[in-house]
């Protein structure tokens, strides 16, 4: 690594409610599909560590899981843990707030950033949404009253918009540094977590409210060959009910899940795949901490 003068590098927190668009925003900063992103809450579960690079500085950013209020399974205290300790370690916190809407989650997000260290910049996204932007200003002057913030941007993660002007700000924010991490990764999650995820994202699109947040993904095997990677993947739901659902009849659902996620993992790893996918059930692995840690979801 190159230790260069002005080089400055650091981490970056992007903290807020489930689906105020968090894992958006980090791709659109990388410029790949590396947080998986759905209209579903909660399809963040692990702590992303994602690196941008260019010639000016480095910012690592810890894409974390949304901040929740809803009941207190094993699976939820870990997700609200992950938040509150990324929160404590990092250089900046980019608190996401949703353009207009204001609910009891993002109060609780607000105290976890505020009890958090570094700098804080309160982000109000989806202002694409918004037709008449001055609506915002007394929106934001009601959260500025409560809770102090070192800055305030606003922009569309979706739609791009002031997303550069954020990151040069960062940069800037960071402190002088050499990198932290050696410029070719762009993550510290294995290529086969990411799998995963790809898997479990058409998984959460397809089948929306059928299935809970809950459900999983393992991969079993990973094979490269010279001109064909085999993936062999479990899903891992709770009840009979969800696995039917998956399969679909004659197997259909699964199938065209399948012929998705496939697309999806070829276009990531550029190669092309022979997936394939199997249904388990594991029941009630939410509530227990044991099977959490056998999955992986173990700090
Ligand atoms: P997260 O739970 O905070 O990580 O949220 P996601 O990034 O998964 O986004 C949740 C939903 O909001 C998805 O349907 C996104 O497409 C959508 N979304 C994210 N950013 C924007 C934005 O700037 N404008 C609009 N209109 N939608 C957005
Ligand atoms: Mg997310
Ligand atoms: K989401």
């Amino acid at each position: 690594m190159v230790d260069k003068k002005g080089f400055k590098a650091g981490y970056v927190a992007v903290l807020g409610r489930p689906n105020v668009g968090k894992s958006t925003l980090i791709n659109q900063v990388l410029q790949q599909k590396l947080s998986i992103v759905s209209h579903k809450p909660q399809t963040t579960r692990h702590q992303i560590l994602a690196i941008y690079h260019n010639p000016k500085g480095q910012i690592v950013f810890l894409d974390t899981p949304g901040i929740h209020n809803q009941k207190k399974t094993a699976l939820n205290k870990q997700l609200n843990q992950t938040a509150r300790s990324s929160a404590q370690e990092v250089d900046v916190i980019l608190h996401l707030v949703e353009a207009g809407q204001w609910h009891d989650e993002d109060r609780r997000a607000t105290e976890i950033v505020m009890s958090g260290g570094g700098q804080k910049i309160l982000v109000i996204n989806k202002v694409d949404l918004v037709d008449e932007k001055s609506e915002l200003l007394p929106f934001v002057d009601n959260i500025l009253i409560n809770f102090s913030y070192d800055e305030v941007f606003y922009i569309s993660a979706l739609k791009n918009k002031q997303v550069d002007h954020l990151v040069s700000r960062l940069l800037n924010m960071l402190p002088e540094s050499p990198p932290l991490y050696d410029p070719s990764f762009i993550s510290d999650r294995s290529t086969r977590f990411f799998v995963s995820e790809l898997i479990r994202e058409q998984l959460t699109l397809r089948f929306h409210q059928e299935l809970p947040y809950s459900l999983t993904v393992t991969i079993d095997a990973y094979e490269p060959e010279e001109s064909i990677t085999h993936i062999h993947a479990t899903i891992w739901v709770e009840r009979e009910q969800q696995k039917r659902i998956i399969i679909g009849r004659g197997g259909a659902a699964i199938k065209q899940v399948g012929v998705k996620a496939r697309a999806e993992i070829e276009d990531f790893i550029q190669s092309r795949v022979n997936l394939k996918l199997w249904v388990k059930i594991k029941s009630a692995w939410t509530d227990d901490q044991q099977a959490l840690d056998g999955l992986g979801y173990k700090e």
